[in-house]
């Protein structure tokens, strides 16, 4: 087995790391501003000169505390977050001067008005369409709500070209990310998917996105030489998998671990800390509140309705990355990902003739014996 490049370590453990830093920024007196969803338009939130922290709850310890104000059967990434927030445990929330929710799912939106009673919290009001010019209007008004927002916060002016300058920026964290996970279209990929998901969620909680730009570079020279040499890290016969739907944050042990002890490489996450995010970028040459509009209107999550652009990307990405078998990871209680798999596996398996399987799972480890049994059987079936 390789010896990886140090960087991966890092990366691995970026979210304790963030923990340290974001303490560190906040006794400089910088304002923190706490994120959880890629429908957040962070260029907005760099441009007020304050840095956004990732604060989704990816860990099983605190959903017993989020338990007491929420629902048992609610999906773990909202009852982990709010439990986080409850017990000031996880200290991106505990120091985050202000949290930027959407009205994305049910769950999450409601969840939002518990924790306005606990933290500042600015919710912006996310259209459930892109088929609708108002709701292009609507979004609109959103980015410029949260720009006045975030000005009077923090007593600041948020220029238009401190915003072009951060959407310049953000987009060259994206092409180096895209660069990166394009790693998984070589036959055989130059690393497992379980290392390429520690360095995309990594990114999630790393704040010196320069540094982070340039460790990516580092990993990806450093790949990209063996492999002219001739080192295969992964099994040319191993099934290239995709997997889909839900965030993976607090599941990737029993899910993306299990896939790939079982023999098959996951190539490809078409979920929000892989492509569904970053495979778009917002149009430098126009307006900057069209273009994040734009932008952020059309991440192919399923609470949009219909989800266009995520059965889109899907079969492109099928063919890209020459996908074996398809596997959608639901949270339990996702209604919209769980509605939406009928259409996912008619895309995958009826349209582009590819096998799919569908788990529906928690943070705990209750199924992961369950789980183990049906990935092995996918994979040997393929
Ligand atoms: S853009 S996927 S990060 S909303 S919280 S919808 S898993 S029931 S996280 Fe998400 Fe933004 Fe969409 Fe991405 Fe389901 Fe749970 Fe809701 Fe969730």
């Amino acid at each position: 087995m390789k010896e990886l490049p140090k960087e991966f370590e890092e990366f691995s453990e970026a979210r304790r790391n963030s923990f340290i830093k974001v303490k560190e920024l906040k006794e400089q007196g910088e304002n923190i501003v706490g994120i959880f969803c890629t429908f957040t338009p962070v260029e907005i939130i760099r441009a007020a000169g304050a840095t956004a922290v990732s604060l989704c709850g990816t860990s099983n310890e605190p959903i017993i505390d989020g338990e007491a104000h929420l629902p048992k059967n609610l999906c773990p990434l909202i009852k982990s977050s709010y439990g986080f927030a409850l017990t000031q445990k996880c200290p991106n929330s505990y120091f985050s001067d202000l949290i930027i929710g959407e009205t994305t799912c049910d769950g999450k939106k409601k969840m939002f008005e518990y924790l306005s009673e606990l933290k500042p919290v600015h919710v912006m009001q996310l259209p459930q369409t892109v088929h609708r010019d108002h709701a292009y209007s609507v979004w609109k008004n959103e980015m410029i709500f949260l720009k006045e927002r975030l000005e009077k916060e923090f007593n600041v002016q948020i220029t238009e070209e401190k915003l072009r300058e951060e959407i310049k920026k953000r987009n060259e964290e994206r092409l180096v990310l895209q660069e990166f996970y394009s790693l998984g279209k070589l036959c055989p990929p130059p690393l497992t998917g379980y290392e390429m998901k520690q360095v995309l969620l990594g990114s999630e909680f790393t704040l010196d996105k320069e540094d982070q730009n340039k460790k990516i570079r580092n990993i990806m020279d450093k790949l990209k030489k063996e492999y002219e040499q001739g080192v295969r890290n992964v099994s040319e016969n191993a099934p290239r998998i995709l997997v889909t739907g839900c965030p993976l944050g607090g599941t990737i042990e029993k899910t993306v671990k299990t896939i790939e002890d079982s023999g098959a490489v996951v190539v490809c996450f078409e979920n929000c800390a892989g492509v569904r995010e970053k495979a778009r970028l917002v149009d430098e040459t126009i307006d900057p509140y069209d273009a994040l509009t734009d932008k952020y209107l059309n991440v192919g999550c399923s609470v949009m309705s219909p989800n266009t652009n995520r059965m889109e990307m899907l079969s492109e990405l099928i063919d890209e990355y020459k996908i074996d078998g398809v596997i959608e990871i639901i949270l339990q209680a996702c209604h919209t990902f769980n509605v939406e798999s009928h259409r996912v596996k008619n895309i995958v398996a009826k349209d582009n003739k590819v096998p799919y399987m569908r788990i529906e799972t928690d943070y705990s480890q209750t199924d992961t014996g369950q789980i183990r049994t049906r990935i092995e059987a996918f994979v040997e079936m393929l």
